[in-house]
């Protein structure tokens, strides 16, 4: 097949996504450019020359159209216009054309299994007899109860920041879902209109130049056969779960890659799909279906949890994260693809998480936590900050918090019984408010994130930790980042290279191969902050190799230290 050719000579080779590495931005933490203590697009623009000199790919530009900010952006009102907290257009424009000459493409969030209840859609929709009525879920009360007194809601679902998952609307006396809050009404798909107004849009963005799309819970956009058939939905395990991978999942996203023109040209696409499994991602992925290039699975940031609720914490025994991720790569090895990733807007920082944030071992934890996933097969996504081990916030009061997520469970749970002290050690563990605090990039007052007061506050730990003092430090996490992603470019075999998991039980040790032709990479990582040994069996002689990456200079001997990690070609 050709290679699309952009009008400012942007190509996208096939498969080209296979060996990017993936910079993923949170606007309003990243950098403010007018002193408003939000970030914006232009701050963006502003730190381009650092992101080349990280030597990432892609940007994936979390949400910057026109919203209310319900949930800080996943809560579109206008889908083909930036809100003014952060740009314009122009604005936008602007950023997409210097990103491209700068080598970098750029990726849209895409959220359309809701809107805004801001969106004139629905706004229109709340008008029964409007043809907007069916473009989302509407319901009379629950049969024998008084619409709008609780309990009359048409069934028992939660919403992922509310307490249910539908909200009443005295106007035409019915109720509307929305999954994740009342402010982000879910869209219905089942109707046609909704659908090609929603390619026409993607395609929009398409001409504007854009290299692909990172969609928000796609697998959301099939609900199950009893809601589209207007029967309740029997409670179950939080209804996120409950309304995933609907029946039509497979035939709306091959209809959406058709009619957008995803694969023909060559655009990135990456499906955040929560709640599923090896065997969805199997289907979705396989390219010979036409549906998506890969996903974000939740199953390994799902596993330091003892039910299905996340504020229910768990310890994560080494073998089970990384028996985890090897079922992925086993699973997608033939014919899908995996998306590699630890850190985003929506999870707790890794270091702080999976590895050791104490300043003794922070520096290199954050290097074998990032060796370790990015010489996995697939694409590797960083989030701002991890590359220069940003750690999680002491937050330590409720006041602390700003999240939607985090509030409602505080509410919720703190009403249910559930002690300040249990909840407030949930929120310090999991909350997303962790991963929301503004980039550190050097010492000077609020870490050179804002001239102004920042909407939320800078971990105070920046002096030590921003990106001005790793960039100039050659054993720093930055300059590690940099070698990983310059070793994935070189090496195919750190791209395409088949996968094979090694003392699966090991409590501390995470080893695994990778072999294309005849040329095999050992991975041998301590993911503790003791000396490992490194057994004699179980693992190829380790004599002759060629260390193509390490973290403690003398890397020899079969002592690994504390978050000691080698990448070394048998
Ligand atoms: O997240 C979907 C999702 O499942 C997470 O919100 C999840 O509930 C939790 O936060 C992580 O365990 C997507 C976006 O990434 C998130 O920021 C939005 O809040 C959400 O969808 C609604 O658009």
């Amino acid at each position: 097949m050709t290679t699309p050719v952009e009008s400012d000579g942007t190509t996208r080779p096939d498969g080209w996504w296979r060996s990017a590495v993936v910079y993923q931005i949170y606007p309003r933490s990243f950098q403010d450019s007018n002193g408003d203590g939000v970030g914006d697009i232009p701050g963006i623009t502003s730190r381009l020359d650092y992101l080349a000199e990280l030597g990432v790919d892609v940007i994936w530009l979390s949400p910057v159209y026109r919203s209310p900010q319900v949930d800080n952006g996943y809560d579109i009102s206008d889908y083909q216009d930036i809100d003014p907290l952060f740009g314009t257009l122009a604005d936008l424009d602007a950023l997409i054309a210097a990103a491209h000459q700068h080598g970098i493409k750029l990726v849209m969030d895409l959220v359309v299994n809701h809107t805004s209840d801001q969106h004139p859609w629905f706004v229109e929709s709340r008008d029964p007899s409007s043809a907007k009525r069916d473009w989302y879920f509407w319901r009379p009360a629950r049969p024998g109860c008084e619409p709008g007194t609780p309990g009359a809601e048409p069934d028992d679902s939660q919403a992922a920041f509310a307490p249910s998952a539908w909200t009443y609307d005295p106007a035409s006396g019915q109720y509307y879902l929305g999954v994740f809050s009342p402010g982000q009404p879910d869209l219905n798909w089942e109707n046609e209109e909704v659908r090609q107004a929603v390619y026409a849009m993607m395609r929009w963005w398409v001409d504007r130049g854009v290299d692909g799309f990172r969609m928000d819970v796609i697998n959301l956009i099939a609900k199950p056969e009893e809601l589209t058939s207007g029967r309740p939905i029997e409670p179950g395990q939080g209804s996120l779960r409950r309304m995933a991978n609907g029946p039509r999942l497979d035939e709306f996203l091959v209809e959406m890659n058709r009619e957008v023109g995803l694969d023909a040209k060559n655009l990135l696409t990456v499906g955040e799909m929560p709640g599923a499994t090896i065997k969805v991602a199997q289907r979705v992925t396989d390219p010979a279906r036409h549906e998506l290039n890969m996903v974000f699975t939740f199953e390994h940031v799902n596993l330091d949890q003892a039910s299905w609720s996340k504020w229910d914490l768990a310890d994560l025994p080494l073998p089970k994260l990384k028996g985890n991720l090897a079922a992925w790569q086993n699973g997608l090895a033939e014919n899908g693809w995996n998306s590699l990733y630890y850190d985003n807007h929506d999870q707790p920082r890794a270091v702080s998480r999976f590895g050791d944030d104490s300043p003794e071992h922070r520096v290199n934890s954050a290097k074998t936590l990032a060796t370790v996933l990015h010489l996995h097969k697939g694409t590797p996504y960083i989030y701002q900050g991890e590359e220069f081990g940003m750690t999680n916030a002491p937050l330590t009061q409720i006041g602390h918090y700003l999240d939607v997520e985090s509030l409602n469970y505080h509410a919720l749970a703190t009403a249910a019984g559930v002690s300040e002290e249990q909840v407030l050690r949930s929120l310090a563990a999991k909350s997303r408010d962790h991963a929301r605090t503004p980039v550190q990039w050097d010492d000077t007052p609020y870490a050179g994130f804002t001239t102004g007061v920042p909407w939320s506050a800078v971990n105070p730990n920046y002096r030590e930790i921003n990106a001005e003092a790793a960039r100039h430090d050659p054993d720093s996490v930055f300059a590690h980042f940099q070698k990983l992603i310059r070793l994935r470019h070189q090496n195919e075999t750190v791209r395409e290279g088949r996968f094979q998991l090694l003392l699966p039980d090991h409590h501390q040790l995470w080893a695994f191969t990778r072999t294309l032709g005849d040329e095999t990479l050992l991975v041998v990582a301590n993911c503790s902050s003791q000396p490992a040994e490194i057994p004699s069996d179980g693992l190829p002689r380790l004599d002759n190799t060629e260390l193509l990456l390490g973290t403690h200079p003398d890397a020899v001997g079969t002592i690994l230290a504390p978050w000691e990690s080698r990448v070394l070609r048998l």
